[in-house]
């Protein structure tokens, strides 16, 4: 009996991340996100896939700062370099204090990008998160 328990236990200690995230969240074509140093907020976001995608930036940092979306199954590694240049899907640059508003479209394959601010040291310091492209 009590092994019973233990398994059906551990069955929904397993099961709990999976429910966790299944919460849906909407894939959204407009994303906003504000930068300081050295974060990004909010630092994940889901957009649809193969679709044009407008970014509201700003920039409340001291320094000028980047958003570098990297190719799909590529991530940095210890720090940003230049053997991660040829890995970038798309990237926008905004000085400090500036708010500006681009486009890109979205990548077709379904899956979570990793984007970074590739000015050096400020990938150490934090300066990442998570795109997610998701079905809507
Ligand atoms: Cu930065």
């Amino acid at each position: 009996m009590n092994k019973v328990w233990l398994v059906l236990l551990m069955l929904a200690l397993a099961l709990f991340p999976l429910t966790a995230c299944s919460r849906r969240q909407t894939p959204a074509t407009v994303i906003d996100v504000v930068m300081t140093d050295y974060k990004y907020e909010p630092k994940t976001f889901i957009i649809p896939p193969g679709k044009e995608i407008t970014l509201n930036i700003t920039n409340k940092g001291a320094v000028e700062h980047e958003f570098v979306i990297m190719k799909y199954g590529t991530t940095v590694g210890e720090s940003f370099g230049d053997e991660d240049e040829e890995n970038i899907y798309w990237e926008i640059e905004v000085k400090p204090g500036e708010t500006t508003t681009v486009t890109f479209t979205s990548p077709e394959q379904i899956g979570q990008y990793q984007f970074v601010c590739g000015i050096e040291g400020h990938f150490t310091a934090g300066m990442l998160g998570t795109l997610q492209v998701a079905q809507p």
